[in-house]
């Protein structure tokens, strides 16, 4: 298999695996973006696009990168056998056992080979598909990483976020308040000063995937990216900015986010996001960047991740609840088997699921007010559920299942009010809205078998599965 550190070599694995289809002349107003959303549903391949009318018939967008396992394993150092809680446990010690692999720094590379400087830039060369049919632009930045310097720390920060095209040297980068990129900003306001940013649109398939991991601040998203794909992650330094540019990536972009106060922020908006809804469009909340430098590779490639409704997902597995495990280990709950989510984006959202083998009477309970309160699941959460190790975590009716029959509704439901929210919360009344953030409640399940009385709890009517395999190999049903 080839190495995968840029987008080129990462579509010949794809290819080799034969896990890619291409489409020519395909429609970015109409068809590009259902295209996309039905091939995540059916778990399809990934989907490269060619030939747009009005466009340069080699600039090209790529989509439903990252919906399997088989496909995501080679992008981050994961066997891509693996599957489900396999693959995120798997998934959760290579997290574990990070160690940082530095930037190779190097003058020029690739993305060099054009560009476009002040008064010629133009985004509207780039082909940028409409991803959802209510969004309220061009969303030119969903598979990006936006790239800052915090102005305090000095720390490189990588990290996804919508960048929505305002108009022909202009961008719209959605940093939510308390992401690493906006606290860069902020400081940088404070001091009345701009922010030197610089936006990949399409690089090598570990760079995106780092940059949309919650990562602590400390670490830099290029090192963790090089970790991940086993090699250095190429920079050199934007002429513009003198942020570290991935060298390799299809379309760079550099320029500032001016040190504007959060009302005079234009409207944003709406764009369809992860728990399966359209945003409100908004006004004085999103930063803009004023655009002062494009490069590009020739054919350029831009990576497309757009949020889809649930089970549709741009990652095939909820990664982030391997982040909620080992934070479940570290306060101290023991046996714990597995941790899910089914409706997520980087977090594992509003419907997690914890597998315990149960130790003593109260640990289902106590699994479930850590998860509700620990860093990853709280940020986005609604319904936790606890359950024994025999259920299999990855399959919805398995846990309905065990809800609907272990759970004694008296004693196994808790609601804990008032607890860090997403902004992406649909269900969160307007009134309850604030600029100082919001909060939501909190439904814990506990759908263990009862402790106390679990030996008398009844045998389930099914053969083990080692017996049923057995039995099958022998008379083939
Ligand atoms: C397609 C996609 C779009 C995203 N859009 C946003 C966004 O608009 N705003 C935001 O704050 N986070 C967004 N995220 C989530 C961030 O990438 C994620 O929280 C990441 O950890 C942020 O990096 P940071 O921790 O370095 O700030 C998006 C993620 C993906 C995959
Ligand atoms: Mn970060």
């Amino acid at each position: 298999m080839s190495d995968v550190t840029d987008m080129r070599e990462y579509i010949n694995t794809l290819e080799e695996m034969g896990e890619l289809r291409r489409f020519e002349g395909a429609d970015l107003n109409l068809e590009v973006g259902a295209l996309t959303e039905r091939a995540a549903e059916k778990e399809g391949p990934a989907l490269l696009f060619s030939k747009f009318k009005n466009y340069p018939a080699g600039f090209r967008v790529i989509s439903n990168v990252f919906r399997t396992c088989r496909r995501t394993g080679p992008a981050m150092g994961i066997d891509p056998a693996l599957n489900g809680v396999d693959y995120l446990y798997a998934w959760r010690k290579k997290l574990a056992a990070y160690k940082p692999v530095p930037v190779q720094q190097v003058e020029g590379g690739p993305v060099f080979e054009n560009q476009m400087a002040e008064e010629q830039v133009d985004l509207y060369r780039f082909p940028v598909p409409k991803w959802h049919d209510l969004d309220g632009g061009p969303y030119i930045g969903t598979g990006c990483g936006v790239i800052t310097k915090d102005p305090e720390t000095g720390k490189i920060n990588v990290g996804t976020y919508r960048v929505m095209v305002q108009n022909k040297n202009t961008l719209s980068v959605k940093m939510n308040m308390g992401k690493h990129g906006r606290l860069a900003f902020e400081r940088a306001r404070d001091a009345g000063k701009p922010l030197p940013v610089a936006i990949t649109l399409g690089q090598g398939p570990a760079v995106f995937l780092a940059a949309q991991m919650p990562l602590p601040p400390d670490v830099n998203e290029f090192e963790f990216a090089g970790y991940l794909q086993g090699s250095p992650v190429p920079v050199a330094r934007g002429a513009v900015t003198g942020l570290p540019l991935p060298a390799n990536a299809e379309i760079v972009i550099e320029g500032e986010l001016p040190a504007m106060k959060d009302e005079d922020m234009p409207k944003e908006g709406p764009f369809g996001e992860w728990p399966g809804y359209f945003t409100e469009e908004n006004v004085g909340e999103t930063p803009i960047m004023n655009v002062k430098r494009i490069y590009y590779r020739n054919d350029p490639i831009i990576l497309g991740a757009p949020p889809l409704k649930p089970p549709a997902s741009y990652l095939p597995i909820p990664l982030g609840a391997a982040t909620l495990w080992e934070q479940l280990e570290k306060a101290g709950i023991p046996e714990v088997k597995g941790v899910w989510g089914f409706v997520y984006g980087g977090q594992p959202g509003p419907f997690t699921v914890i597998a315990i083998k149960q130790r003593y009477a109260g640990h289902s309970k106590q699994a479930l007010l850590v998860a509700a309160g620990a860093r990853a699941g709280a940020y986005g959460g609604k319904f936790v559920v606890v359950v024994d190790d025999d259920i299999d975590i990855a399959n919805p009716a398995d846990v309905i299942w065990a809800i609907a029959t272990r759970c004694h509704v008296r004693e196994g439901l808790d609601v804990v009010k008032g607890v860090w929210a997403s902004v992406c919360e649909p269900a969160l009344p307007p009134e309850e809205r604030s600029p100082r953030g919001y909060t939501s409640d909190r439904v814990l399940i506990d759908a263990c078998r009862p402790y106390r009385w679990m030996d008398q709890f009844p045998p389930v009517n099914a053969f083990a599965r080692e017996v049923k395999d057995k039995i099958e190999q022998k008379w083939k049903i």
